[in-house]
């Protein structure tokens, strides 16, 4: 395009955005808030992306190609207006009217709610991998729940973690579409019987309560293509707002009792990671949208192939994103056989054939089970359902291993009254995966190890990977511009084009650019330190990140014991001779979980202690950034130099944010578990720190009932000094965290801190020293970069495209 065309266009967008700011705010520009020019904005992007958008569903509904549907109870999708605005190749002239307008464009993208409708790994893989494929160019959508609170807001008070709910919606959400006529009824409760129709036998549902399920959807847009694909988040709404004779005879709570029942539904997404809580609300939820999901999907179906389920698994699949959705496979069933008239192997081979499985945790207190009791009085016909599943994998079973009763129970799907999801998702899929090689070995081996026997062929491993727009080019722009200067901008569609950055590896001038791009990034978010925490940190210490969800396998422990370790010994020597180091913390504990709190607690008394110490001359630091959401991690990863991964070996099923981290050049700092594996082989073993008990070792040491920490603690005065600094008041004047202290003496460390701490001390030790001289840490970062392209869900996607999916 010439420079007059650029002009035209322009003036073009500054008068749209003019009268768009009129229409929804009723005043002209000069007048308008930044929530309203936020608003304006929306609208012009949700013009340009609907006719696309209509195309794609045009171009799906003639059932040519196959459809994936991820079925999900969280999508953490992170604010969407950035992503739009560079997916359709118009952010820099967004950017450059908007200034020459005189109006401030990232405060307006600001004002942007962050919809937190996920915990953290689970539902971000989800939005990632909605990202790729629709950058792929391939059909592929979610089904989730519009909660209406995400995830809790939390803030820092007094040390501590306080909640405070997440009202994302209370200004509206531009970037939906509600389409009740396509709504669908859910019935829960009620009493199955059976009926002769026509000499067929037929199950009615009586007495059922009906709730509406009504989707919103929301356009996911490729990047620089034609594909709008759709995430259908799904709201509960009552049948009707008011019982009405209940309302005319003055019982107006009565009346309106039922409505929020019904809204309870999809009212909030419950807070814990990595954990089950077997409320029966949450039951609600995982039936909700799984059975408007499928329901939608048959429908849809059946329109575009003349009314017939035939080759209903050759064009669709239905891929299970965890267990909270595994009540797919008994839905289906139902559908194809009470609603559609199939028999039940047609239906069963379907079902088999349409589903898949991500498993992403091997956490026993992660699995899901449902007490039968519960299940059978919400959802009669789907346990009955379930039960002859089961009833009829028993039966395959004592043919395949006649009278070995023992291993039958143990992979009963209903087994000691509970419901076994994991079991039922095995069953009625064709595959299941894990998501980093050594997280689907332990399936295999341990985990999931007699259904694999059963089921040899269905486990496969499907690597995670991060969207590379989302957490490289429009969170670190700087790095990609300089990227692009260097290889051209090949990489920005293939992501292994990264590579050719190791052509630069010993090149000054490349170098000098690079550490300028990192420089400026701590800069930024140094600056928001000094905002938000109020701590002045140098930007040219070591930033040493750990940010995740708050629990105990991934010890966080570790790290601020680790701190708290470094801070005696600049007390004992204030020469130390050592690299400034910032610490830099944030994550969200379970509003239940006392012992994440506690480590919260332990953390922001360390910084207490260490922030206002004089005689340490600010080598060190140590920062909690409260509310880590999608929107802070885009300004945290590209600012770090050290990416700490750190959980028990065996007990991290994959991590993302190290893939995130080492796409901005940080250097991982990790424990050989999930995916920190393959970043190692990935870049080498000079370019990458790791320690640590190996997921061997520790299931060794499990197996034989743990280890002895007291030994450990006898033996190292470094740990004794810190362990009582825990309990003597030093920290948070006089506060004392007796549970951390018990759990890693009296309960004998389940997490192997103390086990791993020395090894961890040592690695520290390298890092800081590698910091030191600035050739070799550079090029660390660069290979990181340059190698990280695997790490991309476009990746991941293909993968799953070629081995699960078997579209390619
Ligand atoms: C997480 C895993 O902990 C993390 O290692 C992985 O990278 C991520 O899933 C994506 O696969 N798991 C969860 O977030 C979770 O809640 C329980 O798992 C079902």
């Amino acid at each position: 395009m010439n420079s007059s065309e650029r002009e035209k266009i322009k003036a073009a967008y500054k008068a749209t955005f003019t009268k768009k700011i009129e229409e929804v705010s009723g005043n002209c520009l000069a007048e308008a808030s930044l929530l309203k020019q936020y608003q304006a904005l929306a609208e012009m992007v949700m013009e340009s992306i609907t006719s696309q958008w209509a195309k794609t569903n045009t171009l799906y509904n003639k059932n040519e190609s196959k459809q994936v549907y991820f079925f999900s109870i969280e999508f953490l999708i992170g604010r969407l207006m950035k992503s739009y605005l560079s997916n359709l190749g118009v952010e820099d002239l967004v950017q450059e009217c908007s200034a020459e307008m005189g109006l401030d464009y990232e405060a307006i993208l600001s004002q942007e709610s962050d919809p937190g409708l996920g915990n953290g790994g689970l539902g971000r893989l989800m939005a990632c991998y909605l990202d790729s494929s629709s950058a792929m160019g391939m059909p592929a959508h979610g089904n989730g729940i519009r909660y209406k609170y995400g995830l809790f807001e939390q803030r820092i008070i007094n040390g501590e973690q306080i909640e405070v709910a997440d009202n994302w919606l209370k200004n509206g959400y531009p970037f939906e579409i509600r389409n009740p006529d396509k709504s669908v009824i859910v019935k829960y409760y009620g009493q199955i019987h059976s009926e002769n129709i026509n000499g067929n036998l037929t199950f009615v549902h009586e007495n059922y309560e009906p709730i509406m399920a009504v989707p919103y959807d929301v356009p996911i847009k490729g990047y620089r293509n034609e594909t709008v694909n759709s995430l259908r988040l799904w709201s509960a709404e009552p049948l009707e707002a008011f019982d009405l004779p209940c309302f005319n005879q003055g019982h107006f709570l009565n009346a309106v009792r039922h409505k929020s029942e019904a809204e309870a539904i999809s009212q909030i997404l419950y807070p814990n990671d990595n954990g089950f809580d077997g409320k029966l609300l949450r039951l609600k939820q995982e039936y909700f949208f799984v059975c408007a999901g499928i329901k939608r999907i048959v429908v849809d179906f059946k329109r575009s192939n003349n009314n017939s389920m035939d080759g209903f698994s050759d064009k669709i699949c239905i891929h299970i994103n965890d267990t909270h959705p595994a009540l797919c496979g008994p839905e289906l069933m139902r559908v194809l056989m009470d609603e559609e008239g199939l028999g039940w192997d047609d239906s069963w081979k379907i079902t088999v054939a349409a589903l898949s499985f991500t498993n992403h945790t091997v956490l026993p207190e992660a699995l899901e089970k449902w007490p039968v009791d519960m299940m059978k009085d919400l959802l009669p016909r789907i346990y009955m359902i379930i039960e002859e599943i089961n009833r009829r994998f028993l039966l395959e079973l004592d043919n395949e291993f006649p009278y070995d009763l023992e291993r039958n129970h143990s992979l009963s799907i209903i087994r000691d009254n509970y419901v076994h999801m994991a079991s039922l998702a095995i069953v009625s899929s064709h595959s299941v995966n894990g998501v980093a090689a050594l997280h689907s070995k332990i399936l295999r081996e341990e985990t999931f190890n007699g259904y694999y026997q059963v089921f040899p062929n269905r486990f496969y491993s499907v690597t995670n990977g991060v969207s590379p727009r989302r957490f490289l080019m429009n969170s670190n722009p700087e790095l990609k511009t300089l990227i692009t200067e260097s290889i051209g901008s090949a990489w920005e569609h293939n992501l292994f084009h990264l590579k050719k950055l190791l052509n630069y590896i010993s090149d000054p001038v490349f170098y000098e650019k690079f550490e300028d791009v990192k420089l400026a990034n701590k800069i930024r978010l140094a600056n928001y330190m000094t905002s938000h925490n109020n701590v002045n940190v140098d930007p040219h210490s070591i930033f040493d990140i750990q940010v995740k969800r708050i629990h105990e396998y991934k010890r966080q422990l570790l790290n601020a014991l680790h701190v708290l370790y470094l801070y005696n010994r600049l007390k004992e020597n204030p020469n130390l001779e050592m690299a400034p180091r910032t610490f830099i913390f944030a994550g969200k504990a379970a509003p239940g979980y006392y012992y994440a709190k506690e480590v919260i607690k332990l953390i922001t008394a360390i910084a207490e202690l260490v922030n206002a110490d004089p005689t340490l001359h600010d080598k060190l630091k140590v920062v909690f950034l409260a509310n880590f959401n999608v929107s802070l991690a885009e300004i945290i990863y590209p600012a770090a130099n050290i990416s700490e991964q750190i959980s028990t070996a065996g007990k991290e099923a994959s991590g993302t944010g190290n893939m995130k981290f080492m796409m901005n050049g940080a250097i991982t700092l990790g424990t050989m578990d999930g995916a920190n594996i393959e970043i190692l082989e990935a870049v080498g073993p000079s370019n990458i720190v790791t320690f640590g008990l190996s997921a061997d070792e520790v299931h060794h040491y499990q197996k034989y009932g743990g280890y002895r920490s007291i030994d450990i603690f006898e033996q190292d005065p470094r740990i004794q000094q810190v362990l009582h600094q825990l309990i003597d008041g030093t920290l948070g004047h006089g506060l004392s965290f007796q549970a951390i202290y018990d759990s890693l003496l009296l309960y004998n460390d389940g997490y192997f801190v103390l086990k791993d701490f020395s090894a961890y001390a040592d690695a520290q030790n390298q890092v800081d020293h590698l910091f030191r001289n600035p050739t070799i840490w550079t090029k660390m970062s660069i290979s990181n970069v340059a190698n990280s392209g695997i790490f991309s869900s476009d990746r991941s996607i293909a993968d799953y495209q070629r081995e699960i999916w078997k579209i390619i």
